[in-house]
């Protein structure tokens, strides 16, 4: 049978119709169905080790698309739905995006999933299945309001496997249900994402919004995820979630090596588990509990076996989101843990005796990424800037102690689904030029540099550009009510709302704009500001930005004498999908963190993927895009690294300095609590954050203001020379093979994995 004849006999019995009869929706469930079963007969991966990628989130996005690429099908399905009237992306939309991130953090995880199947290699994911996920984003008043997102439909890429496991703790006992998502490779084999869910969880919990009765641990485990992104607040039901994940993920992992027949006195040799930033860190003292209490090792032979098969990635410095948590917490959640915890203290304790490398400190706070490093084999950070200052500084006392286990990894992202999904016309063209070797190894997007002087390549990726624009707008128009200017430049800033990522500079640029447009100079192309970004629910400060970007947003568009010239719009719920519409649109790449603070970035490898020009400081992975496409093809602005972190040693920065001597910045931070815009606005939002930024400002937003004004407005005068700008395009495109999770994932295996 060929492919439309199944599909055909699918809806058949699905729907009693024929395709060209379907809804969308109904072809949606169809298609669904037929690639689980072109999936079902692909080959799982398999060998003598495997890697476990452990992780609270794996931010996955719509699985459709990538799945009938990497299957090898997805032009001919395109081909037969087309021929029956239909049309693949229209069904697409039909699919409801899991919601299973924050951000950077899961869709790391993602992007690696489908680059260690892609590679063959035999790897998991083990992660939670949370029915609502991340909060669903709502504007009312020009304030977030944060929705339940009911993303499971009852057919959906999750299979219950029937596996169950028993999870005690202190005050409960409940049992596990393992469902799998199966993950496909680019025509490679088939490697699983394991998503762990509580037998006896009651959606109907939720009431309003995302309240629930936090005590229900037995209905409420796996309803949410924790919201909070880089900060951590501390909170019980995270600690149940977090040992959940790891006693089902350690079960699951044991049971699968003895299955093997594998002794597991030699775990290292057929298992490695990554650790992605210390949520998962519980797995360490529950794989020695394990080991110790069931499987007759010694405490000695169980930290020893364990210690060779967990590595650890860190993914911040910013102090607030390394967890620490009460040993009481523990105590209360997981007892069974605490010797065990305490042990490895005591181990530490005993050969060490600097207070800064302890597990347990003197306020019995339990540091979990010291008990990583201390019982783990590698530490590795995520852009090489990050892991220098983790060696240097925030690490240092632990570089000094093991510095063979540190090593760096730059962050990757898939190009299946960040080009070859998201971008068809690019993909089409960059085949039609360089041939398609480039999707199978990255590094041959260099070849487009051959063509840096052929006006016909440059024109082409113009009008792609002009093309994915022109569809964003459609999109925008539809979903947000705004009408936007495709032959305007697009900025872009989308990434989770926190103050040290820096949209209120944005923000004050886009001020600084509209006074200047106000006072009669004009741009010579229009401007578009777009932002996407979701705040967690209890930072106050972050709500009170998306406040200020919304009321900016009224203000500019409702001004006849400016929305000509510009637009601002911060889009609704942004998530992967979004991502996938704004990034090929893009000309100009926000990446505006205060240096030292972003880890690494990922969304600015998909832009310049794209052909966005990144505007950037000397942070995370824009080091290594400045160093990639040279001076000449990127806009680098503020202070560097160096800079920031002696300001804090010495706690010299003072906000207030810098908005007194500068009148450009006092002008735009004052409009903040202006009439005009607490007409609009709420004085309480505003006024806050008007306070934060002149008393506190501890991201240091007016430390780099002035920079970024000037360097941002010559990127909007170099945007005139087309010719000029076109060839930034180019180059930032063939520079990107770097960037693809293929390789970040090559190193990982030939440094910390080593499978086959
Ligand atoms: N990141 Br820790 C998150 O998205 N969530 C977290 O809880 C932590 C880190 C991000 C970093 O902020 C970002 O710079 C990095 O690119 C990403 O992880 C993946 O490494």
């Amino acid at each position: 049978m060929n492919l439309e004849q199944t599909l055909n006999e699918i809806t058949g019995k699905m729907y009693g119709k024929n395709i060209g009869a379907c809804t969308d929706a109904q072809l949606y469930n169809g298609v669904l169905q037929l690639t689980k079963e072109k999936m079902a007969e692909t080959p799982a991966i398999t060998g003598d080790k495997k890697v476990y990628y452990i992780s609270m989130e794996f931010l996955i996005g719509k699985l459709l698309s990538n799945n009938l690429i990497n299957l090898g099908v997805y032009e001919e399905l395109s081909d037969i739905l087309k021929k029956n009237g239909k049309n693949l992306a229209d069904i697409e939309e039909a699919e409801p995006e899991p919601s299973l991130g924050n951000g950077g953090l899961g869709r790391l995880a993602a992007c690696f999933l489908d680059s260690i199947a892609t590679l063959g290699l035999p790897g998991d994911g083990i992660g939670l299945n949370y029915h609502f996920g991340l909060f669903k984003q709502v504007f009312k008043d020009h304030l977030q309001n944060a929705e339940k997102n009911d993303w499971i439909q009852k057919d959906s890429w999750l299979n219950n496997t029937g596996t169950k496991f028993e999870v005690a703790f202190g005050d409960r006992k409940v049992t596990s249900v393992l469902y799998d998502i199966d993950v496909v490779g680019y025509e490679n084999g088939l490697n699983k994402l394991h998503l762990f869910d509580i037998e006896t969880v009651d959606e109907s919990l939720v009431k309003k919004g995302i309240t629930f009765d936090k005590e229900a641990i037995e209905k409420n485990l796996t309803l949410f995820l924790y919201p909070d992104d880089s900060d951590e607040a501390g909170n019980l039901l995270r600690i149940y979630q977090e040992y959940f994940m790891v006693c089902n993920g350690a079960q699951l992992i044991l049971k699968e090596v003895k299955e093997k027949g594998y002794d597991l006195h030699t775990l290292p040799e057929h298992v490695a588990i990554q650790i992605n930033d210390t949520h998962p860190t519980m797995v360490i003292p529950e794989l020695i509990r394990i080991l110790t209490t069931e499987e007759g090792f010694t405490m000695d032979e169980a930290i020893d076996v364990v210690s060779r098969t967990c590595a650890y990635t860190n993914h911040t410095i910013l102090a607030e989101a390394l967890e620490k948590w009460p040993l009481a917490y523990i105590e209360k959640v997981v007892p069974q843990l605490v010797p065990i915890i305490k042990e490895l203290s005591d181990r530490v304790a005993k050969k060490y005796k600097d207070e800064k490398v302890q597990i347990i400190d003197k306020d019995k706070r339990v540091h979990m990424a010291h008990i990583d490093i201390h019982y783990g084999y590698s530490v590795n950070g995520v852009a090489a800037i990050h892991t220098e200052i983790l060696k240097q500084s925030e690490l240092n006392h632990f570089y000094k102690i093991y510095p063979e286990k540190f090593n760096n990894k730059t962050n990757g992202i898939t190009f299946r689904r960040w080009l070859l999904s998201c971008n068809h016309e690019l993909a089409a063209f960059l085949t039609q030029t360089i041939g398609d070797g480039y999707k199978k190894d990255a590094e041959e997007l260099q070849k487009l540099l051959e063509h840096k002087d052929d006006q016909a390549v440059l024109d082409a990726i113009y009008d792609i550009k002009k093309t994915k624009k022109i569809e964003l707008v459609s999109y925008i128009k539809d979903k947000e009510g705004v009408e936007l200017n495709p032959d305007s430049i697009f900025d872009i800033q989308v990434k989770r709302l926190h103050e040290y990522k820096r949209q209120q500079m944005n923000a004050l640029y886009i001020i600084h704009k509209y006074l200047e447009i106000k006072g009669g100079k004009k741009p010579s192309t229009p401007l578009t500001f777009i932002f996407g970004a979701k705040a967690a629910p209890a930072y106050v400060i972050a709500q009170d930005i998306i406040h200020l970007l919304l009321v900016m947003s009224d203000i500019i568009n409702n001004d006849p004498e400016v929305s000509p010239y510009m637009k601002l719009v911060m889009v609704e719920n942004y998530n992967v999908s979004y991502a996938e519409k704004l990034i090929p649109a893009c000309d100009i790449s926000e990446q505006i963190s205060l240096a030292s603070k972003e880890a690494s970035g990922t969304g600015n490898m998909k832009f310049m993927l794209n052909g966005a020009v990144t505007l950037g400081t000397s942070d995370g992975a824009n080091v290594e895009i400045h160093e990639l496409v040279g001076d000449d093809n990127i806009y680098i602005f503020g202070q560097d690294s160096d800079t920031v972190i002696k300001h804090y040693e010495k706690a010299d920065y003072v906000s207030k300095d810098y908005y007194k001597k500068s009148p450009v910045i006092k002008e735009a931070v004052d409009f903040i609590v202006s009439k005009e815009a607490l007409k609009v606005g709420k004085k309480e939002n505003l006024e806050r954050l008007y306070n934060e930024l002149l008393n506190k400002d501890w991201f240091m937003t007016l430390l780099d203001l002035e920079d970024y004004i000037k360097v941002k407005d010559q990127a909007f005068a170099d945007y005139e020379d087309q010719q000029k700008w076109k060839k930034m395009m180019l180059v930032n495109i063939a520079k990107a093979g770097f960037f693809s999770s293929d390789r970040t994932i090559a190193e990982y295996n030939r440094d910390i994995w080593k499978l086959k």
